[in-house]
């Protein structure tokens, strides 16, 4: 077997004091912290479509970085990828990875062909896991890329066009399934609109579900016994996507009877780009038993699109993994780096420092998270400020006891709230630098 990224050996943890560059500085896989070990807080993941597609190319510009593994044609460059991806895996101690159908295999001109050629790459990768024991984290149709999506896939106003994406799920399904993924992902980066002037959008929106009822159903049929997730995101490719946030998404699952079956896979970008903070997002989702799966990246705040940077932020880092603590951890999901290394950072060697760079990130990440927890006076305060609803006429109002006529006697008597706490928004800023610090 070739060895694609030559010179680079094994990355293992050499502590914070090490000059290596190629060395991870915080993430010892074997720690325990928070009663588990870091490897298996995280289930880190690997991006199929970033870390062996993704040339850099953008916008205005060609591809500056060199992905073609010395291959000769399409099928003979998905082999290669293939193998480039579980050296990757090995090399940088990574368990996971996430891919789209197209990321690993060509479209052929039918999609019988399509199907084809994915059946042959997947035999090549569940050769290669079997090997290497490496886990696939979670599989997805990619429906938005070829020109037929140009409307949407589950949400196109035309009736071909949902057939065509219930097949293709089927079959990214049956490969999911076939690796053992525990993870089914929905992004729907085509169902959405451009103009409210030529769109149905309840239609729309039924027949989402109408396509994911149908995912749900032959899922389960073929034994996939994971959770299937919607990835929210507000726009971008479209002006508005139907899964704008959690709580857009969580409204969806609802309405449409799919909680159970669903949950979220939250990725930092987006949340963002919904103008909320990751933290939110994955709040959110946590409080509702939705935090599913998770996308780690970050934006440019500067830039505000989807750069699907590698996170390098300590205090959001801290801020996720103080979500999947509170959560109880993964059960189906992990922590997929949906990230790539900038467009200026084109050599094979930037990888390998982008992933350490996130995943060192991650690690202190979440020692901070267990730090704060362990801390307790941020959960503390929090608590206390809630206290008023623990007795008296607080407890009464959260067991259901009083209505409007009991409240507004109570008011009366009253007269005026008498105390309102300070939030100690300050204190708390700097008590967390004071707990992460020490
Ligand atoms: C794009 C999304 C996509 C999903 C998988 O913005 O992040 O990559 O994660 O389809
Ligand atoms: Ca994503
Ligand atoms: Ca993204």
């Amino acid at each position: 077997m070739s060895e694609y990224f030559k010179g680079i050996g094994n990355i293992s943890y050499e502590g914070s004091k090490s000059d290596n560059p190629l060395s991870y500085k915080y993430y010892n896989p074997e720690e325990v912290v928070a009663g588990k070990t870091m490897r298996d807080h995280f289930k880190f993941g690997l991006s199929y479509w970033h870390t062996l597609c993704a040339e850099g190319v953008d916008m205005f510009g060609e591809g500056t970085a060199d992905k073609s593994f010395g291959a000769a044609c399409a099928m003979d460059h998905a082999k290669h990828k293939v193998h480039a991806c579980f050296e990757l895996l090995g090399k940088m101690d990574i368990d996971y990875f996430c891919f789209h159908d197209r990321d690993v295999a060509p479209e052929g001109a039918t999609l019988a062909e399509s199907n084809k050629n994915l059946d042959i790459i997947v035999d090549e990768i569940e050769g290669a896991m079997k090997q290497s024991g490496k886990k696939l984290l979670w599989g997805t149709a990619n429906l938005f890329s070829n020109k037929r999506f140009v409307h949407g896939a589950g949400t196109a106003p035309n009736a071909d066009v949902f057939a065509y994406a219930a097949a293709q799920i089927k079959k990214a399904l049956e490969v999911t399934v076939r690796l053992g993924g525990t993870g089914y992902t929905f992004w729907g980066g085509r169902e959405g609109y451009e103009t409210l002037l030529n769109t149905k959008m309840g239609f729309e929106l039924d027949n989402m579900a109408r396509l994911m009822h149908m995912a749900v159903e032959y899922g389960r049929k073929i034994g996939f016994t994971g959770d299937f997730y919607i990835e929210p995101k507000p726009k971008e490719p479209m002006k508005h996507q139907y899964d704008f946030d959690a709580a857009t998404a969580h409204a969806f699952l609802q309405k449409y009877g799919l909680m159970g079956d669903f949950k979220l896979n939250i990725e930092a970008n987006h949340a963002t780009l919904a103008g909320h903070s990751f933290q939110h997002e994955l709040m959110y989702a946590r409080e509702n038993g939705l935090l599913g799966s998770i996308d780690a990246n970050t934006g440019d705040l500067l830039l505000g699109w989807d750069t699907d940077q590698f996170p390098t932020s300590i205090y959001e880092a801290a801020f996720c993994m103080l979500e999947v603590l509170k959560a109880g951890g993964f059960t189906t999901g992990g922590l997929n780096f949906d990230a790539k290394a900038r467009r200026g950072s084109f050599d094979p060697e930037d990888i390998f420092l982008s992933y350490i760079s996130g995943i060192d990130a991650y690690a202190l990440g979440l020692k901070i998270a267990a730090k704060i927890i362990e801390d307790g006076r941020i959960d503390k305060f929090v608590e206390d400020r809630y206290a008023s609803y623990k007795t008296g006429i607080g407890a009464d109002i959260v067991s259901g006891k009083v209505g409007f006529v009991e409240l507004e006697k109570y008011a009366i008597e009253m007269g005026e709230v008498a105390t309102n706490k300070s939030g100690r928004q300050e204190y708390l800023e700097s008590l967390l630098n004071q707990i992460i610090i020490g």
